[in-house]
């Protein structure tokens, strides 16, 4: 069957403003093609310099089919190396994470700099050319505190991200932090439906009740159109503008990724149950303005985060089959912090570890509800839910302009 055209077709065919057609949620072949457009070709979040601080720190994650090993080398650069040895390919690194001077393959032993280049490979006869047999590089940069990949051979470029994130991110020193805690679940229903659950917040009230104490349901904080018509948040940028932080709405613009300061329920400090402050030792730099709120930044297709006075809450998704997405969160505090100390971890991680485990169940009977054969595309609110129609529009021209083999758009 001709996969391409069928997708195509149907994406051409769709009707705006309605849920995507039953197979973009479950076939496996679309699941497929998903990862050869998106996944295999745009820029991904995947973890924090903060977690490899030293030289031969370093971390692993499967991306598809790729074994990915993130490192930093003695150098101190930030490495992405695909994680698939040289020799007859077994996975370098197989530990989630762990500290080395070199990569040495547990096969054979074939010993990588930590750079990739191959140091040491034993009795492969004189003609051996060690240096035609290093590790694959992935194309890595960082912002902000932040590792990005691209595993295609020619990424696009990062510049316009970079750009237009880095002077939000900066005032909040995410290159000084620890992860004080890390959740990884996995999620029974396609990527897609865990980014369209997160880009409205239709269903906080009645799903919610931990978040709904600091975190405003409106569609102004959660949607994509701006401050239009809503003097609180219009009126927060300014404060917080005027205080030195970058606040005001701006999205790339293919839609692809979004930043924002959004101010708390009755000026909340932070995701606790009582909107107070859950680290004592602060985060970001000092600002005459107290009141923060949540700094939102969306970058499509692996990560949402929240950046908060005194913590960060980073997402990271990873899609793991046609109808299996898992999601990595990670809680960041200032990197002299001490737990039990300056910080409670179960309240540090109390709202979101609900919040989390709520979208997981959501997520579920969502797919559930979509794998009846009864199930046809549903109209989204136009109230609620502009957010998800922003994002399943940003998959849609995508996919099309991939699938016609356009060259992808350069922002
Ligand atoms: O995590 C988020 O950004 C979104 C916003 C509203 C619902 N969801 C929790
Ligand atoms: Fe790595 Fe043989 S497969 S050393
Ligand atoms: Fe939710």
């Amino acid at each position: 069957m001709d996969i391409k055209g069928d997708m195509l077709r149907k994406l051409k065919g769709r009707r705006d403003g309605y849920s995507l057609d039953r197979a973009f949620y479950i076939d496996p072949d679309y699941y497929r093609q998903d990862l050869e457009s998106i996944w295999y070709k745009d820029w991904l979040f995947i973890g924090h310099d903060c977690e490899v601080p030293r030289a031969g720190n370093y971390f692993t994650v499967q991306v598809g089919d790729y074994p990915v090993v993130i490192v930093r080398d003695r150098q101190g650069t930030i490495r992405a190396l695909h994680n698939s040895c040289r020799h007859r390919g077994s996975r370098v690194c197989s530990q989630h994470k762990g500290s080395s001077a070199k990569l040495v393959c547990p096969y054979h032993q074939w010993t990588y700099e930590l750079d990739g280049t191959l140091l040491f490979a034993r009795q492969m006869g004189e003609d051996f050319d060690k240096a035609a047999h290093s590790l694959k590089p992935i194309h890595c940069e960082t912002v902000g505190g932040y590792i990005f990949i691209n595993l295609s051979e020619q990424p696009m470029d990062f510049a316009p991200f970079r750009d237009m994130v880095a002077p939000y991110l900066a005032p909040h020193r995410l290159g000084e932090t620890k992860v004080a805690f890390e959740s990884t679940i996995i999620e029974k229903g396609n990527w897609k439906l865990v980014w369209e659950n997160n880009r409205e917040c239709y269903h906080c009230a009645a799903n919610h009740p931990e978040l709904c104490r600091t975190y405003p349901e409106a569609p102004t904080a959660t949607g994509v159109q701006g401050a239009k018509d809503d003097p609180v948040i219009a009126a927060h940028w300014e404060k917080c503008e005027a205080s030195g932080l970058p606040s005001e709405f701006r999205m790339s613009e293919t839609g692809q990724f979004r930043s924002a300061r959004m101010p708390l329920i009755d000026d909340a400090e932070s995701y606790t149950m009582s909107g107070a402050r859950a680290v004592r030792r602060q985060l970001s730099a000092d600002v005459s303005q107290k009141h923060i709120g949540t700094l939102l930044l969306f970058h499509y297709p692996s990560t949402w985060n929240h950046v908060l006075a005194d913590h960060a809450i980073t997402f990271r998704v990873l899609p793991l089959g046609p109808e299996l997405t898992q999601v990595t969160t990670k809680w960041l505090v200032n990197k002299d912090a001490v737990e039990g100390v300056d910080y409670n971890l179960e309240e540090l991680t109390h709202v979101w570890t609900e919040t989390n485990d709520q979208d997981r169940q959501i997520v579920e009977e969502n797919a559930f509800g979509i794998r009846s054969p009864a199930y046809q595309s549903g109209p989204y609110s136009p109230d609620h839910e502009g957010g998800v129609m922003q994002f399943v529009e940003w998959y849609c021209k995508f996919m099309e302009q991939r699938l016609q083999g356009e060259a992808a758009p350069l922002f």
